[in-house]
């Protein structure tokens, strides 16, 4: 069996590993949002990427969510003394050696889709069936517009992890620019496991900084509509809020609701212009199927907290049962 998921960084890298779970023969492929990415002292740093390599290879610390375990801060912390800006985005040492690989082998001209399956050979190597794909081996960032009354236009625009990490997302977030993504294409590999999937499934990744992008990546959503395989996605939206993280100060940035329901049809069916089979709510949001039923789009709930791998891998099983895949 052929697997390809589309996923952010924490949600994702739990989500991903339940999936693991669940078929632990499957060819899996991981289709990963590259618009957080960022280059900070002249470091090449992708943390969607990093955070998914570091969970599935045991080496991610679980309490932070991103980075590596048994941390050390050392080099942040004589950047500070030089007076190094940003003192606000920590590279931990173990981590600053993932981004110094990654940037000598990017400045060798290698694309990420290489570089990444070259550190993946380190973190996945138990478990050959494992791929990691970036969503585009062409430079995306995310930026995100911000209110600035010390601005002509009343508005600026910061990077989305000066957004997210610095100001805790507390701006409202006006607007939304992906920088690069017009002349972005899916990265090597891509296309190729959305094709050739047997069942397609999107994490409950951020909708609109992890999801939005990848779907955005030009002939990316145009393949997963056009796949064989059937699409499932899944809510991070339980009873109206994010199970973590700040999802809820950019929904409305792009008109979306802050519910399981308004998320589901803001992908939409296939059978419409979206890029659904089914969705998947959280049993709290039960009551609200019908809805998204008569939006046009098949929908069930199932308990959605990803606990355990376990636990995840069962409500994966049960909406792959759903569209008739075992
Ligand atoms: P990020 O890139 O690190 O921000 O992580 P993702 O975008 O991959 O995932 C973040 C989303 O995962 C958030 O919007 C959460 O609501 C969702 N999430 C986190 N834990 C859970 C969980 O246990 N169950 C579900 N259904 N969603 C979750
Ligand atoms: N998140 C933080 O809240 N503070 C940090 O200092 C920080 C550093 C960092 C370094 C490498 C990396 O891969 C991720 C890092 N993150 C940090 C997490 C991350 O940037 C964001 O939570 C995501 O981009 C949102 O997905
Ligand atoms: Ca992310």
């Amino acid at each position: 069996m052929q697997i390809a998921v589309l996923a952010g960084g924490v949600g994702g890298s739990r989500f991903t590993a339940g999936v693991r779970h669940a078929y632990p023969d499957a060819e899996l492929s991981v289709i990963v949002n590259t618009a957080d990415d960022i280059t900070l002292h002249g470091l090449r740093v992708c943390p969607d990427l990093d955070t998914m390599m570091y969970t599935l290879g045991g080496g991610n610390d679980a309490q932070r969510g991103w980075g590596r375990m048994d941390e050390s801060w050392r080099v942040k912390e004589e950047l500070a003394h030089y007076g190094v800006e940003p003192s606000w985005f920590g590279l931990g040492d173990l981590d600053l050696a993932t981004h110094l690989v990654r940037t000598q082998l990017l400045d060798a001209g290698y694309p990420l889709s290489e570089v990444t399956a070259a550190l993946c050979s380190r973190w996945l190597a138990d478990d050959p069936k494992l791929r990691l794909l970036p969503m585009t081996d062409d430079r995306v960032e995310t930026h995100i517009v911000i209110p600035d009354p010390e601005s002509p236009s009343g508005r600026r625009a910061v990077h989305f992890q000066e957004y997210w990490v610095r100001q805790h997302a507390e701006p409202e977030a006006l607007d939304m620019v992906r920088v690069g993504m017009n002349e972005a294409a899916p990265a090597a590999g891509v296309l190729t496991a959305l094709e050739s999937a047997d069942v397609i499934l999107i994490a409950p990744s951020n909708p609109v900084v992890s999801i939005g992008p990848i779907l955005a990546v030009p002939g990316l959503a145009a393949a997963v509509r056009s796949a064989t395989a059937p699409v499932i996605g899944f809510s991070g939206i339980l009873d109206g809020a994010p199970v973590l993280g700040m999802a809820h100060r950019l929904l409305p940035m792009i008109g979306v609701e802050v519910s399981a329901p308004a998320v589901g049809l803001h992908y939409g069916p296939r059978s419409g212009e979206g890029v659904l089979d089914l969705w998947v709510m959280d049993d709290a949001d039960a009551a609200a199927v019908d809805r998204v039923r008569s939006g046009g789009l098949p929908a069930i709930s199932a308990d959605l907290i990803m606990a355990t791998p376990e636990a995840t891998a069962r409500f994966v099983r049960k909406a792959a049962a759903e569209v008739g895949v075992a």
